[in-house]
């Protein structure tokens, strides 16, 4: 949630990492020695005698009225987990990404399978949760799919062995190191807000190599600021509670600007006489140009779309070295989809996944 990384930095992808990292299981064990007991685990844990950390520590605890000896305890007992920080690091430059090679993981007929019955067995809820916040169910079954093939793939690292690495280890050759290294501060800091007031043992949460945790994984931050208890049970589980997990999906697309009844993009062709795709590209997906000004520079959007009242974007997916991009009319749903993870390959999977399951759905 609100990563600033595309897709393969989130537990959908964690199979692919599984093979290089053999650090990545077994932290499920750690048992709490008492209702806020924090025990000491084996391995690396370098940050109970890092200065910055402890420092850290310190003003969290200042910062969030929490206890400052167990705030120590809890970052004292993560460990540096040693294959995270190159993850971080940007890919080669001048790579050409590939839209259908993306799609292809993301989309297959297992994929299908799990999301028709995802939504058969929460049909009432995700029809309730359109009623909320105006999400339609496939936007919510695209999301929980992509991300975690609805709750099979949720990452096993440790949160706070995560979240510790990437906020006293960050790797400083990266282009916007203390730019992320705050970022992840800040869902250290949330973690530990919302694990000291939930009275569960920090050192039992687990998720992606990033810190995102249960099938819709929400980082730290977006789980203090949009889930929801959307099953009246008085807590928020976003692991095993599929209610809490759709009616927190719909509240974030909600948050972020989702226009219930808007479609995300529209098919796309070019009148190449005038085309100014320069132009077009300029502003990437954030939606941009009118209707008239898009037709006008050379993009007509086919279907409902010479209707559409708002902005719109041109989204181009590469599709390799070889073969000519997909293109696009992205609108600002398109956008607010990427606003939960920053990729425009990333939304248009959400969309192809969610529009997939539906038409299975109905044969
Ligand atoms: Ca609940």
């Amino acid at each position: 949630m609100r990563s600033f990384f595309p897709a393969p930095f989130r537990a959908a992808s964690i199979a692919l990492l599984a093979a290089c990292c053999a650090w990545s299981t077994g932290a499920q064990a750690q048992k709490a020695s008492g209702a806020r007991g924090v025990k000491t685990v084996t391995g690396s844990t370098p940050y109970a005698t890092r200065e910055d950390a402890m420092r850290f520590a310190d003003e969290v605890a200042e910062r969030r009225g929490l206890d400052r000896e167990w705030v120590r305890a809890t970052i004292g007992s993560a460990r540096f987990l040693p294959n995270v920080p190159r993850l971080m690091l940007p890919g080669p430059v001048g790579s050409v990404k590939n839209w259908q090679v993306y799609r292809s993981r993301f989309i297959d007929a297992t994929r299908i399978a799990a999301g028709v019955r995802f939504w058969r067995n929460n049909a009432d809820t995700l029809a309730r949760a359109e009623q909320v916040y105006g999400v339609p169910p496939e936007i919510i079954v695209g999301i929980v799919g992509v991300e975690t093939i609805y709750g099979r793939n949720m990452g096993n690292f440790r949160v706070i062995d995560a979240l510790a690495t990437l906020s006293f280890d960050f790797p400083q050759a990266h282009p916007r190191a203390a730019e992320r290294e705050a970022f992840f501060r800040g869902e250290l800091e949330s973690f530990l807000s919302t694990e000291s007031r939930t009275s569960e043992n920090p050192l039992v949460p687990v998720g992606s190599y990033a810190g995102a945790t249960g099938m819709p994984q929400f980082m730290p931050s977006s789980i203090a600021k949009y889930a929801v208890d959307f099953d009246g049970d008085n807590r928020i589980d976003l692991v095993d509670n599929t209610a809490d997990v759709i009616g927190s999906v719909a509240s974030y697309f909600k948050a972020f600007g989702w226009t219930p009844g808007m479609p995300a993009i529209y098919p796309v062709h070019f009148e190449e006489e005038r085309l100014k795709k320069p132009l077009l590209l300029a502003p990437d997906i954030l939606p941009t140009f009118s209707i008239d000004s898009f037709v006008a520079a050379g993009a007509v959007p086919e279907g409902d779309g010479l209707r559409h009242k708002g902005l719109l974007a041109l989204v181009e997916l590469q599709n390799g070295a070889d073969a000519p991009p997909t293109y696009v009319a992205g609108t600002r749903n398109f956008y607010v989809i990427t606003r939960y993870n920053w990729s425009s390959y990333y939304a248009m999977s959400v969309l192809d996944l969610g529009q997939e399951v539906k038409a299975a759905m109905e044969q």
